[in-house]
């Protein structure tokens, strides 16, 4: 048999949520993926392995062919461009909004604004596109704190239940883009494994859509 295709996913929410959608497809991980140590898992298809790596380090890892596929947050493929990827499938996984957020009520300042954010990329587009100058604070993960310290007047970040920023003493004040997994493919192995890989993709595809009807019968029930 040939090599199996390996597919790269972040530990966290994304996995968990993949997990049901992967199994749907006959891709049961050999060992708990929560528990393991392993980065590389076995499954219960010998044609499929799983990498299980940062989620930011998803479309490195396609991109150079490390992994046939992945599964990325469309939050990490704004913000580092899709180059070297087929994104084929929306997994409809792991859904969130991105968004901008501050302290309500707070003065808006004589100088710059001062945004902080792990999505330095995302944000210079968008105040560009507003034709805002600000002064951009790269930071890599809680987010949340940096208005409360004086480091930042806004936020970008990711935004669920708005749980965490209502905790900070912060409200969302702009979308920016709806979030969620994007299933990813490298375009070379598109090419040379075509059959393989397209197999894979419809049988995701079709696992995404099992999902449907209920949700369907809920939108005309
Ligand atoms: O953990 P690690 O440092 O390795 O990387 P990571 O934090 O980027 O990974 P992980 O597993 O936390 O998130 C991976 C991906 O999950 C993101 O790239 C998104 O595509 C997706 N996702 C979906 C989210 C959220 N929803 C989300 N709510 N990622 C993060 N959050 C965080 C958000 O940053 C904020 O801190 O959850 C908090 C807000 O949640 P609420 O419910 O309080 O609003
Ligand atoms: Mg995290």
């Amino acid at each position: 048999m040939s090599e199996p295709l390996t597919i790269a996913v972040s530990k966290g929410r994304i996995l968990e949520e993949a997990l049901p959608l992967l199994a749907r497809a006959g891709i049961v991980p050999r060992e708990d993926p929560a528990r393991s140590r392993r980065l590389v898992l076995e499954t219960s298809r010998p044609d499929v392995r799983l990498l299980v790596i940062r989620a930011a380090d998803v479309p490195t890892y396609v991109r150079h062919g490390a992994a046939e596929l992945g599964i990325a947050g469309r939050d990490v493929l704004l913000e580092q461009g899709s180059e070297g990827l087929y994104v084929p499938l929306d997994l409809g996984i792991a859904r969130c909004r991105m968004m901008v957020a501050g302290r309500p009520g707070a003065e808006i300042p004589r100088r710059r604004l001062r945004v902080a954010t792990k999505y330095v990329n995302v944000t210079r587009r968008h105040y560009a596109a507003k034709g805002e100058q600000v002064e951009i604070i790269k930071l890599y993960g809680s987010m949340e704190l940096a208005p409360l310290v004086g480091l930042a007047d806004r936020i970008v970040d990711l935004v669920d239940t708005g749980r965490t920023l209502a905790a900070n003493g912060l409200a969302p004040l702009e979308h920016i883009a709806d979030i969620s997994s994007r299933l990813v493919v490298n375009r070379a192995a598109m090419k040379v494994r075509n059959a393989a890989v397209r197999a894979l993709v419809a049988e995701l595809e079709r696992a995404v859509t099992a999902d449907a009807p209920a949700a369907e019968g809920a939108a005309h029930g």
